[in-house]
């Protein structure tokens, strides 16, 4: 049996703070992603978010880098020079769409420009105008990780509004330029992120003495919603198409086993840590539970009625979200319980990759059809994939056929839904060709169908070597056998 959906958009996902490099030229300013050093690793297993290391002094010392540290993300796949090459490596992986990011840095450098940087913009129509022309279509996220570190440093972050108004101009830039090349837009990728780690979009604890980081998470978070709504709005008045959408990291989790202290406990988290940005997006409310968690935690938002207003009638037109594992939940000591964003327990009927990350097709399509169920837009997957740690063989290239697995199992999972009758219409695998984690800063940790010759440490040539998986991918649509 093939594919059920004929035109079904197939494609790869990148970031620009992970892939681009030339942090720096034409114009480009620094953001928080690119002061992170390469730290190795102990063990794998953990997702290493040290906060200390995101403060404003720590992440400095990359300015002057007395230390000799090393800063991947500057580098990332060298893609900024070698564009072409990448694109047209898609496109010969019969591609459908090209999932990619706008770094905001290499357009208003500052946030505070009255004009734009015409070198980033020359950057940018070069690029989608060779997707065009390669029969690529194309997805852009205008806010991946990379708030500039400039708006950070003058404005304090997302706490100050201002920063919104700086955002929907940056928007307006791009839907002038570009509203007529690109297809899709998401105005932030995981914007949930910010709720757990506002300062890897610039926003520090340290500039607000006395708010508690509950306080300062949450703020960062609604600042960045109405930003988001702002943009839909304006994305609205501006193109021809209702074409954007929400970009979510969705962590499914499943009760630990059918004890009811669990499964309330499950329902919780659940509440918390996914529907409470799906319910933001599409509904364009504070939901009940958040109202209350908020009552919890002392959180009293800075907002008003016209941004209420703002939020309610502007929710997005599609969904997406990032799906690469899932996990369990169970009720913790007492004292510990609820509230806990990225609770993830271990399931032990699922495998795991060298990080700990479990693998899960069938969460998939559960994933799939929740969603859907819940909020009837449509959907589109903008991440999935699986890391590994790579080396290339005496052939030149790599036989990833773990990797040739799990997409043949989370496509099966994909069409599974399908036919279970949910409106899916797009996928993008992650990191299509080698690039810098974003957790983990390492080079190591590979996605791709392409490999990039480079090392942790940026050591390598930089050239990109197809894997076993790639010539799968290309043939997959004809072949497939579900
Ligand atoms: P890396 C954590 C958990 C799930 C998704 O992640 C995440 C993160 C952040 O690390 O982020 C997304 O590179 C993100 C990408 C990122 C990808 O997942 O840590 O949108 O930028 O590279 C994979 O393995």
């Amino acid at each position: 049996m093939k594919f059920t959906k004929k035109d079904f958009l197939w494609g790869g996902a990148t970031a620009a703070n992970q892939f681009e490099g030339e942090f720096n030229k034409d114009g480009k300013s620094l953001n928080v992603a690119e002061m992170v050093p390469y730290v190795k690793l102990q063990d794998r297993a953990s997702m290493p978010l040290d906060i200390s290391a995101f403060s404003k002094k720590n992440l400095e010392k990359s300015i002057e880098n007395k230390e000799g540290l090393h800063y991947p993300k500057r580098i990332g796949s060298n893609h900024y020079n070698r564009y072409k090459e990448d694109i047209d490596l898609l496109a010969e992986a019969k591609m459908d769409i090209y999932r990619m990011s706008i770094s905001w840095g290499r357009i208003y450098p500052n946030g505070d420009e009255s004009k734009p940087n015409e070198k980033g913009l020359e950057f940018y129509r070069n690029l989608l105008n060779y997707c065009k022309q390669k029969g690529l279509k194309v997805m852009v996220t205008l806010h991946h990780f990379d708030t500039p570190y400039p708006i950070g440093v003058k404005y304090g972050g997302w706490m100050n509004k201002e920063v919104i108004n700086m955002f929907v101009k940056y928007a307006k830039t791009l839907f002038t330029e570009f509203g007529n090349i690109v297809d899709f837009w998401l105005p932030f990728n995981e914007i949930n992120v910010s709720c757990f780690a506002p300062m890897m979009s610039a926003t520090f604890p340290e500039d607000y003495p006395g708010v508690s980081y509950d306080q300062l998470r949450f703020q960062t978070l609604h600042n960045q919603l109405i930003a988001q709504a702002k943009v839909v709005q304006l994305g609205h008045e501006m193109l021809k198409k209702k074409n954007i959408g929400c970009m979510i990291a969705n962590m499914t989790t499943y009760p630990l086993d059918c004890n009811p202290v669990n499964i309330i406990e499950w329902q919780k988290s659940e509440q918390v840590s996914r529907y409470f940005f799906f319910d933001m997006v599409a509904k364009g409310e504070y939901p009940t539970y958040i109202i209350k968690l908020f009552e919890k935690l002392n959180v009293k938002l800075d907002t008003n009625p016209e941004e209420m207003n703002i939020l309610k009638n502007n929710t997005v037109d599609f969904l997406s979200f990032s799906y690469y594992m899932t996990g369990t939940v169970a009720k913790k000591e007492e004292g510990k319980t609820g509230g806990n964003l990225m609770a993830m327990g271990k399931n032990p009927f699922l495998k795991a990759n060298e990080w700990g990350w479990q693998i899960d097709p069938q969460g998939l399509r559960y994933t799939l059809n929740d969603l859907w169920n819940r909020y009837h837009l449509p959907i589109f997957i903008s991440e999935n994939g699986i890391g590994h740690d790579e080396k290339l063989n005496d052939k030149k290239t790599v036989d990833d056929d773990y990797r040739i697995d799990y997409m043949h199992q989370h496509f099966i999972a994909i069409n599974d839904a399908l036919e279970d009758g949910v409106d899916v219409f797009g996928y993008t695998m992650w990191g299509v060709i080698d690039l810098v984690s974003a957790g983990t800063s390492e080079m190591s940790k590979r996605y791709g169908l392409v490999y990039v010759d480079y090392d942790d440490y940026h050591n390598g040539t930089g050239d990109r070597f197809k894997k076993k998986s790639f010539n799968w991918f290309k043939n997959f649509k004809e072949t497939f056998e579900l």
